[in-house]
């Protein structure tokens, strides 16, 4: 809907023009009946009809600043001199005829008022009202009436340049004019101004949202209309259902949406992306896989969901369940595209877009960015769902990580800033060294050529994005637990002193394995990337070393077709190995009692 930019402008331009000449002649003489004027409070809902004149208005206190008179066949409004009334969004300066729906704000109402015989306001809905652009007219969405302030906030937009006016009507206020009255008198002088104290104000509240990073109490969750009339939020366009905050709520406690429909989805108050069901019930582990463009994060991530579904029950008799089927279907659709593949063709997958399926365009703090779709499963012990926590992953393309990308243009990496677990996925395969040791080996990707190899520098940027984020100084090591993972160990585990042991020993973390293992893989990286070491451990109090493999064996180049070229895995050789050892170490710290280690239960 696009509001006339005529009745825009007549409002806004506060036109309340004075009666040309009182002593003209009326322009309709042959009704003899009194008139009568219709109105309607815009913010309280009360509404009436004003039939004896002289007359004051409801809301104008004790001392009047206008009064209603008879003026020939009409009603006008008459200034007393005292008060400050706007008609029509202007002070009244002289006497005014009420010919046409006029909107009238007195310190303590917001009303309009109509003759009868033109308006009876029975349609209008003061709890809903419509926001719009002042000067284009173009509509922003419906809200309640104590909303508006905030949406505007969150649109980034002065308060001048946004009209609203309450469903149903065909007049409208100033927001600026009009927020005296929508805002509480005592909230008023505390609201803090600028970008950083309004970006610092909004990143408050118990719940962290897993789209935009972005804390909120859950009392500021956004509900999600159900009725199909509310399609269409004025942030995120018009196929999207309205977010709202709920004001009214049925006995279940379930909020109602502007047309009394039972909500039960809800939205993140800053990104408006609707949260999966029971989100704000259970604590959530952002676990952040970090690696170069082809490092092998997506394969990766296909592969540790699978084997953690595999492996969890009979490691740690624990549960691992698709925590939002919906909004998981990329993430599981690779993992099936690659476990039900009979051919490499079919087990391809593709190189993960910058801006690609797995990201989506939501607002973040003031601006569209492109944000990555969060990954999120639970995990239960069987009998104790209440205890039950998730993992949140996320299928980044490398290039984010990539330093050149400015962290507020193009947020979508800084989950690190804010996760319990750092997965940095080393890329042998890129790297001189370790290709120079590998020679001879089968793998087509040690044939590539051209391949430019950034891993230490993305290292290094991770460390100041979060440094910056988390403001820490520059000699401070990162908390956050970090796993270095030398993935493709298909084509290097020769290099091994001695082959890796198992971690998980009578359903407990075997930290003594874990360690051993982590010297192990050390001893190659400190023989062939020196530098990557000391710079890996003076960011992070806590590292780890793994050794990974998604494939388990060599892939191979697709020879024809339309992928010729590529590189895939063989789908009936798939053996992945030490892929979930990463994620039981992370896990250990940030939940040891779920994950327990072979030295706490043995306590
Ligand atoms: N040998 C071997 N190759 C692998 C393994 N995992 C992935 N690869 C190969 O590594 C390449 C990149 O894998 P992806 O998972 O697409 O890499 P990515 O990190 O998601 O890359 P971007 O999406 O560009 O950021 C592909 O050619 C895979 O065949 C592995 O375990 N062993
Ligand atoms: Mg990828």
């Amino acid at each position: 809907m696009t509001y006339n930019r005529a009745f825009i402008s007549l409002q806004s331009n506060l036109a309340n023009q004075p009666i040309s000449d009182p002593t003209s002649e009326p322009m309709f003489t042959s009704s003899k009946k009194n008139p009568t004027l219709s109105w309607v409070d815009c913010l309280s809902g009360a509404r009436g009809l004003i039939d004896s004149l002289p007359s004051a208005l409801p809301g104008d206190g004790v001392n009047p600043s206008l009064s209603l008179v008879k003026s020939g066949e009409a009603i006008a409004l008459e200034p007393s001199g005292q008060g400050s009334a706007l008609v029509n969004g202007a002070p009244l300066r002289q006497r005014i005829e009420i010919s046409e729906a006029t909107t009238i704000q007195l310190p303590s109402a917001l009303l309009v008022a109509a003759p009868s015989d033109q308006h009876n306001f029975a349609f209008i809905r003061t709890d809903l009202w419509v926001l719009f652009d002042a000067q284009t007219g173009e509509h922003l969405g419906e809200f309640p009436p104590q909303r508006l302030l905030d949406v505007a906030q969150e649109l980034g937009r002065a308060t001048d340049t946004l009209a609203c006016t309450p469903q149903g009507l065909e007049v409208g206020f100033s927001l600026s004019q009009i927020a005296p009255l929508l805002s509480p008198q005592e909230e008023a002088p505390i609201r803090p101004s600028g970008k950083a104290l309004l970006a610092a104000e909004q990143n408050r509240g118990a719940h962290l949202c897993p789209v935009c990073w972005t804390r909120f109490d859950a009392g500021d969750a956004l509900s999600i209309a159900v009725h199909e009339d509310l399609r269409g939020d004025p942030i995120l366009g018009s196929d999207v259902r309205l977010r709202f905050q709920p004001t009214r709520f049925n006995d279940q406690g379930l909020a109602l949406d502007p047309m009394g429909l039972a909500c039960t989805d809800i939205a993140c108050p800053h990104c408006r992306r609707q949260l999966p069901p029971g989100y704000l019930d259970r604590p959530h582990r952002i676990i952040s896989l970090i690696g170069a463009p082809s490092a092998g994060k997506s394969y990766y991530l296909a592969v540790l969901t699978r084997t953690l579904q595999d492996r969890l029950p009979e490691d740690f008799n624990l549960a691992f369940k698709d925590g939002d089927p919906s909004g998981n279907m990329l993430l599981n659709q690779m993992r099936n595209t690659l476990f039900s593949a009979a051919t490499p063709e079919d087990a391809l997958l593709g190189k993960t877009a910058l801006e690609g399926a797995t990201y989506e365009k939501l607002p973040r703090l003031g601006r569209m960015v492109s944000l990555p779709r969060p990954f999120i499963y639970s995990i239960s012990r069987p009998g104790q769902q209440r205890n039950e926590t998730s993992v949140i992953l996320y299928d980044n393309a490398g290039e984010h990580f990539e330093p050149g990308i400015d962290i507020h243009d193009s947020p979508g990496a800084m989950h690190v800033a804010t996760s319990s677990g750092l997965i940095f996925l080393f890329d042998p395969t890129a790297n001189a060294r370790f290709k120079s040791k590998l020679v001879g080996g089968d793998d087509p990707q040690l044939a590539l050529k051209g391949r430019v190899d950034q891993q230490d520098s993305i290292l290094s940027e991770m460390e100041t994005r979060m440094k910056r984020v988390l403001g820490l100084a520059e000699d401070e090591r990162i908390k956050t637990p970090l796993a270095f993972v030398v993935g493709k160990c298909d084509t290097w585990e020769k290099l091994l002193s001695s082959p890796l042991e198992p971690v998980v020993k009578s359903g407990a973390l075997d930290l003594a394995a874990i360690a051993r293992n982590s010297a192990r893989v050390r001893d190659v990286l400190v023989m062939l990337c020196p530098g990557l070491v000391a710079s890996a451990e003076s960011l992070a109090e806590q590292i780890s070393y793994f050794a990974a493999t998604s494939f388990g064996h060599t892939p191979v180049m697709i020879q024809a077709g339309l992928n010729k070229g590529r590189i895939a895995p063989d789908p009936q050789r798939l053996a992945p190995a030490h892929v979930e050892a990463p994620l039981y170490w992370l896990m250990h710290l940030a939940s040891p009692a779920m994950f327990p280690s072979s030295e706490t239960s043995a306590r």
